[in-house]
């Protein structure tokens, strides 16, 4: 995967909330493009390989249920800078902490619960979209 792309997931809380269709309109209007998308359902298996950095931590049982207990949008998204900008776009891990107009702000909860994932590195980003998505799924 190029350098100038990043993977997110839209989580199960805004999936149940109905929130991907105002999610992705914010995502296209800061100028992201949808290189690959799909709505998926993570197994227990997949929730802990993805998440296997956090494996140590107290919240991880309760990450893995909820990140399994219904469907999600995952994508890989395109733009100049694209892991940075688009880390800024979703705001901080913790609602409370996100700024004003970012997407964990409006849409997210709290932090077990926060709307979105985004990649942290260009590296982890190639890691997990080609955890989601083949060559042939992707533009
Ligand atoms: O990259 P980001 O999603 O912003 O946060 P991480 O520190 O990588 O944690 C991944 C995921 O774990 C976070 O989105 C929610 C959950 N989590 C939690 O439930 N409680 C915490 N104290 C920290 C993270
Ligand atoms: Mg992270």
């Amino acid at each position: 995967m190029a350098t100038n792309r990043t993977f997110t997931m839209l989580k199960p809380d805004a999936v149940e909330k109905g929130h991907i269709g105002a999610i992705l309109e914010k995502i296209s209007a800061s100028g992201f493009k949808i290189v690959a998308m799909k709505l998926t359902q993570l197994t227990k298996a997949d929730a802990e390989e993805f998440y296997a950095i956090h494996n140590e931590r107290p919240f991880f049982a309760d990450l893995v249920e909820y990140m399994t207990r219904g469907p999600i949008v995952a994508a890989i998204l395109e733009k100049d800078n694209a892991v940075e900008d688009f880390r800024t776009l979703i705001g901080a891990t913790n609602p409370e902490d996100a700024a004003e107009g970012t997407i964990r702000k409006l849409y997210a909860a709290s932090i077990s619960e926060n709307a979105v994932h985004g990649s942290d590195s260009d590296e982890n980003a190639a890691i997990e979209g080609a955890f989601h998505f083949s060559g042939r799924d992707t533009f």
